[in-house]
């Protein structure tokens, strides 16, 4: 793992429970977006004292500190219109799409069927209109891209059952009706540090070089899970054409905040900004289930390492399945 890919910054944990106006448990895993002002707005998953989540804004001219926190919940469940979020709503993230001028959040609801991809939308993190479910349980770990494919919208995925977790892309003409499945990084096997379990971290990033991916990967052991983050990249004109996948993991959990908390050994990115310099970073991840913190990165060092450590994939996602966990075998 290079040390300095992802930097941690000073003020973490940039915002914990003691940050909010009202009483909650734990606030962490936030969804992340610039508003058209240059400032930063985080949609955080905050865990009240049932241990069920709703998502509450912080915004922030710099992105570091001098969070405003909305004083109520910006986006609770809605159990009675949407039995699907009973439990909760968890996990977002958020891409502003320019065709629809529109920020598309994408988020797990919980519900009595289990965890699944639900999407909202919003033009100012006031009021929302909701799509509703899109994937259906166990799905999570859900992103849209910004732009269309041939005319479609397309999302990533994680949907889980016993056999694993793989990433997977879907494609729709309308953000409602999903089809075109297909697995976009299967998890790798063994004591690979992403094996059994992967999903998408912070919604696609577009680069010189293609759609820059951030995913988090767990090895479970006898004590637990461990959440780390690793890197992929994909074609830019069809994002499910995989070009390179990292081999080891660029992030993971060190700090005193990350292997302390409610579920210790968790770093879990959800929200990223470029910053005007076009190239600088800001990774938003939840640790320990507990807190928001903040890495910033370059896209630059991150294509880099990619291209010095990474394997060559070739192939539409679904496709070279077990080729490709052979090809990043070391
Ligand atoms: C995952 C998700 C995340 C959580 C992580 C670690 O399955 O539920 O919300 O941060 O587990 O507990």
């Amino acid at each position: 793992m290079n040390p300095t890919l992802l930097q941690r910054s000073p003020k973490n944990p940039v915002l914990t429970a003691e940050s909010w106006p009202y009483r909650v448990n734990t606030v962490f895993n936030p969804g992340a977006t610039l508003l058209p002002d240059g400032s930063t707005l985080l949609l955080c998953r905050v865990e009240d004292h049932r241990g069920l989540s709703h998502l509450c804004a912080a915004r922030s001219a710099d992105g570091i500190d001098g969070w405003t926190i909305d004083p109520e919940p910006t986006f609770a469940p809605d159990p009675l219109g949407h039995p699907e979020e009973l439990w909760g709503v968890e996990d977002p993230r958020i891409t502003f799409v320019p065709d629809l001028g529109r920020y598309v959040i994408v988020y797990t609801a919980f519900g009595k069927a289990g965890p699944g991809v639900a999407i909202a939308t919003t033009e100012d993190f006031v009021s929302f209109d909701r799509i509703g479910l899109v994937m259906q349980s166990d799905d999570k770990d859900a992103a849209l891209f910004p732009c269309r494919f041939g005319g479609e919208f397309a999302l990533i995925h994680r949907p889980s059952n016993e056999r694993g977790a793989d990433i997977w892309i879907s494609f729709s003409p309308d953000l409602q009706n999903w089809g075109g499945h297909a697995v976009l990084l299967p998890a790798r096997l063994g004591a690979w540090w992403d094996s059994n379990k992967v999903g998408l971290s912070t919604p696609p990033i577009l680069t010189d070089e293609g759609w820059l991916v951030l995913y988090h990967g767990v090895r479970r052991h006898a004590s637990g899970s461990l959440y780390r983050v690793g890197l992929a990249l994909f074609d830019a004109k069809n994002p499910a054409v995989c070009l390179r996948r990292g081999t080891g993991w660029v992030f993971g959990p060190s700090a005193r905040y990350e292997i302390e908390g409610d579920v210790p050994y968790v770093v879990f990115p959800c929200g990223v900004t470029l910053r005007p310099d076009g190239d600088t970073l800001y990774i938003y991840y939840g640790a320990s289930d507990t807190s928001v913190c903040l890495a910033v990165a370059s896209v630059r060092e991150l294509l880099a390492h990619l291209r010095d450590e990474g394997s060559e994939l070739t192939g539409v996602a679904g496709m070279h399945f077990e080729q490709a966990i052979l090809d990043t075998a070391p």
